[in-house]
């Protein structure tokens, strides 16, 4: 300790100020790590899928992993049919469920409502951004309230369709907004850069004469990894009068699709009223059955399969002779043609 009252009175100032600049150095400079470690939140981007040439559409968020520091935001960008929930097992997306009185297929209401408010705070637990649905926003956002961690969410429409935030100490330096979607636009990139490549190889095979004369036709592509290509394999088929075409969406796909004619797109769900709760939300004409597999079609006879699930099959009997288009009411371009000749 200095004794200050023996000191000349400009070395005492001197020195006090000397002191005081240095807890101001100190302050300033603990204020600047403090302010590097809880850098302003930043805004993170993740793109839930997206649809490209070809019919093409990739079912992945990307970028598929993204680090975060707790307090910044990240906003999913809804390119598709897809929802936003933080849990590891997809629930089921049709159930029957009590409209007045009546049974009905309809969505799960676990999966198109939202459970918590796009822009709100996150700090765990079971969260669902319901589905987009019109009206509702394609932008998701949630500030990451979170201890470090690895956080697991998914699409409940598209099994496999899933992506993680871990959640580092400020200290981590983590890559920016900017480097972080450059990265998720590459592996959209990529995954349709593969797909493109198997779908070259699949046409081989399936639009040959032999293909085509097989009364089977394949509903979208199968092990093109977390893209599908929405067409029908081959797109035209020709059988006789009296013969069944069988369409398969192959184990392999990632992807629903269905047959119909003619299309009725945009109508998934007839929300019915329910008093006291909210709207059973029930499958609509665009995904409702019409025909049963193995049904005869007349000309000019409208159809639909329903929704068909990979590893599924619909078939249909065609008794006249004459040209039948079909359609996925839920892939417009996915298209395709019966030819059915006369019997011999
Ligand atoms: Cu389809």
């Amino acid at each position: 300790m200095m004794q200050s009252n023996s000191m000349p009175r400009l070395v005492k100032l001197g020195l006090l100020g000397a002191a005081a600049l240095g807890v101001v150095a100190g302050a300033l400079s603990s204020q600047l790590v403090t302010l590097a470690q809880d850098a302003e939140p930043q805004t993170f981007t993740i793109m839930a899928g997206a649809s490209s040439a070809g019919n093409a559409e990739v079912l992945a968020f990307a970028p598929q992993s993204l680090q975060v520091h707790r307090g910044d935001m990240v906003t999913w960008v809804n390119n598709g049919f897809h929802n936003i929930h933080f849990e590891t097992e997809p629930l089921p997306l049709v159930v029957m469920a009590d409209a007045n009185g009546q049974q009905v297929p309809a969505m799960n209401p676990g999966i198109v409502f939202p459970s918590i408010d796009s822009g709100s705070v996150y700090s765990g637990g079971d969260v669902n951004s319901g589905l987009p649905l019109p009206g509702v926003s394609p932008i998701f956002s949630l500030q990451i309230d979170l201890e470090p961690g690895t956080y697991s969410y998914m699409c409940d429409i598209h099994p496999g369709m899933a992506g993680v935030i871990t959640v580092v100490t400020d200290d981590v330096t983590i890559p920016s907004p900017f480097e972080t979607s450059l990265q998720g636009a590459g592996e959209f990139g990529a995954t349709l850069g593969a797909a493109f490549e198997a779908n070259a190889a699949i046409e081989a095979q399936t639009f040959t004469d032999e293909a085509i004369h097989s009364g089977q036709i394949n509903m979208g592509s199968a092990d093109t990894g977390r893209a599908t290509l929405n067409q029908f394999y081959p797109f035209a088929t020709v059988i006789k009068a009296g013969e069944s075409v069988t369409w398969t969406n192959p184990e392999g796909s990632i992807e629903p699709h269905l047959v119909a004619w003619p299309p009725v797109r945009g109508q998934d769900v007839t929300p019915i009223e329910v008093a006291g709760q909210p709207p059973v939300m029930a499958v609509g004409p665009t995904l409702a059955p019409l025909t049963n597999s193995g049904d005869a079609i007349a000309p000019g006879q409208a159809f639909s399969s329903g929704l068909i699930f990979p590893g599924q099959s619909f078939s249909m009997t065609f008794s006249e002779p004459g040209v039948y288009p079909f359609t996925c009411n839920i892939h417009p371009g996915m298209n395709g043609t019966v030819i059915v000749e006369p019997a011999a």
